[in-house]
């Protein structure tokens, strides 16, 4: 008969309320947080079109291009299985792309060689069977900042695989690169990256060229694996609150942020960066040749390709592969819009 809501009733009026009231503080608390980030994300929306380089010496031998020496290095880190085992490895020098390739740099290929990206070509539905119909149309795969994350906080809920996504509609059909030439071209598919490269005269790093390129002669990994204050990458909650403390809550012009020790800009976060690597679960054991970029072979009939250096999206709650050792696969026949990639140039060096 005593049952609880007499004892209710007989309790202090703020205790009664204490625990509603405190959930609605929590309501309050989390719309603010919400609002908060998204007046950030406007704001950041404000943010700087395009980004002054450092001028380079007139007589600078190859325009854009830094000189990475040659080293010997630990090649990989400890903090995820893929990166490891750590071995010592060797490079020789090459020249590098001191930024990402810009949307002005891929427009300038492909007006002189009428090149077509992937995702603007028809899709081979008889290389993909089972397709959903959306996927049968040419397009990349975005991401859409969702309003909140449902159960266990499936990929596909901020990915989306969006019909007349490409390098000109990076985020969508409705979508352009008007004002954004400064930016990196994103959407692309490894051999859609390759072509620019062959046109320029040039190659797509190997993954342990970039990764000594953007350690910028340190031999090992930093053992802070700490979010980094010089790189373009998510301030927040992923993926639902984003901050915008860094200046950008997408995409970033390339250059905005500190060089490495070398000259090198954004090698981490903004765009994830493809290599000619085919990817492997694993480094390689010591003792196993590593694939280098002018080995045909490696980059023949394969499906992935390791990427580097994290993206705009990388979160210290998600992602956080802003590192030089971190890596990931990137399927070959499909561009994404966290997705980018530089050049090197096997030449004499300075
Ligand atoms: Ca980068």
């Amino acid at each position: 008969m005593r049952g609880g809501p007499v004892r209710e009733e007989t309790r202090p009026f703020w205790r009664r309320y204490s625990v509603a009231g405190g959930l609605l503080l929590l309501a309050v608390g989390v719309s603010l947080w919400f609002w908060w980030g998204r007046q950030t994300a406007m704001q950041a929306v404000q943010a700087p079109s395009h980004c002054a380089l450092p001028a380079q010496p007139a007589s600078a031998p190859h325009p854009g291009m830094v000189w990475v020496p040659g080293g010997t290095f630990e090649f990989g880190d400890t903090e995820n299985p893929e990166e490891q085992p750590i071995r010592q490895t060797t490079v020789a020098g090459v020249w590098m792309d001191r930024t990402e390739v810009t949307n002005d740099e891929f427009a300038g290929f492909v007006r002189a060689t009428g090149y077509v990206t992937l995702a603007e070509r028809a899709v081979d539905v008889t290389k993909h069977t089972g397709l959903p119909p959306d996927m049968q149309q040419p397009g990349a795969v975005v991401f859409v900042m969702p309003n909140d994350v449902r159960g266990g906080g499936h990929v596909t809920q901020w990915w989306r695989y969006l019909p007349g996504a490409n390098w000109r509609h990076p985020g969508g059909p409705t979508t352009s690169i008007d004002g954004r030439g400064a930016f990196p071209v994103v959407t692309l598919a490894f051999e859609d990256a390759q072509a620019y490269a062959r046109w320029k005269g040039r190659s797509l790093p190997s993954e342990a060229q970039w990764e000594w390129a953007a350690r910028a002669g340190q031999t090992r990994a930093a053992q802070d694996h700490a979010q980094p204050a010089q790189a373009n990458t998510w301030q927040g909650l992923f993926p639902v609150v984003n901050s915008g403390d860094d200046g950008f809550v997408g995409l970033a012009p390339v250059g905005c942020y500190a060089p490495n020790a070398l000259g090198l800009f954004d090698m981490i976060g903004n765009v994830w960066e493809l290599t000619s690597d085919a990817y492997t679960p694993t480094h390689p054991e010591p003792g196993v040749a590593l694939p280098m970029p002018s080995d045909v072979r490696a980059v023949a009939a394969v499906g992935q390709r390791v990427i580097k250096g994290g993206s705009f999206l990388c979160a210290p709650n998600y992602c956080m592969r802003y590192r030089s050792g971190a890596r990931q696969p990137q399927d070959d026949d499909l561009g994404t819009s966290h997705l980018g990639f530089r050049t090197i140039l096997i030449a004499p060096g300075p």
